[in-house]
């Protein structure tokens, strides 16, 4: 009976041993978790959102050396000089206009497909959209299609804005400027568009 309470005895110990070890192992942990400041780039989860991350800094660095992420001038687009491995005539790029179907039909881009901004990411809209070939984004101004670009940009698209968009491209566009109820002609390039819903 005495050697029975003993080895219970004993038995008891370990596990009130191991009980405190295993304390001390995670109470140390915790410490030095807490001492150890992690980098912000190590904080970002794997995965797709690195991915999306990766694309975001991308777009976010991106300069062209006209000051706009990612922009261009309607000029450079149609000026002739298209260098063989440059996005840099308006044939290089999948056309997207993000306008109202009014203001599209009323004059846009040859060859612009029609996307509502509220419809871009939609998967079977993301779906047309080509992966092997830049798209030029076209608004009224290029306000909206920043925002479509930088959402396409960290899809992995190689999104680009027409630089103050369709106000660039024709010859005088109404528009509000520094109140959204008074508008000042914005003179553009005068360059040619069609008209009706067809691209
Ligand atoms: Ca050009
Ligand atoms: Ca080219």
């Amino acid at each position: 009976m005495a050697e029975l309470n003993a080895k219970i005895r004993s038995i008891k110990c370990a596990v009130i041993g191991l009980f405190i070890v295993s304390s001390m192992i995670t109470m140390s942990a915790c410490v030095a978790e807490k001492r150890v400041e992690k980098p912000v780039s190590a904080q970002i989860p794997t995965g797709d959102f690195t991915l999306i991350a990766h694309y975001a800094d991308v777009f976010l660095s991106a300069n062209n050396g006209t000051g706009g992420h990612r922009t261009i001038f309607a000029q450079t687009l149609i000026d002739g000089v298209d260098e063989p491995n440059k996005a840099d005539e308006i044939n290089d790029y999948y056309i997207l206009d993000i306008r109202k179907p009014d203001d599209y039909a009323a004059g846009h881009v040859a060859g612009a497909v029609n996307v509502q901004l509220g419809d871009l990411a939609k998967r079977d809209v993301l779906a047309t959209l080509p992966t092997d070939k830049p798209i030029l984004i076209i608004c009224s101004t290029g306000h909206t299609a920043s925002i479509a670009n930088a959402i396409l940009s960290c899809l992995g698209y190689d999104a680009w804005t027409l630089r103050f968009g369709m106000a660039s491209w024709g010859a005088s566009t109404p528009t509000a400027v520094w109140s959204s109820t008074v508008k000042q002609d914005i003179k553009g390039g005068n360059y040619a568009v069609v008209t009706g819903t067809q691209p």
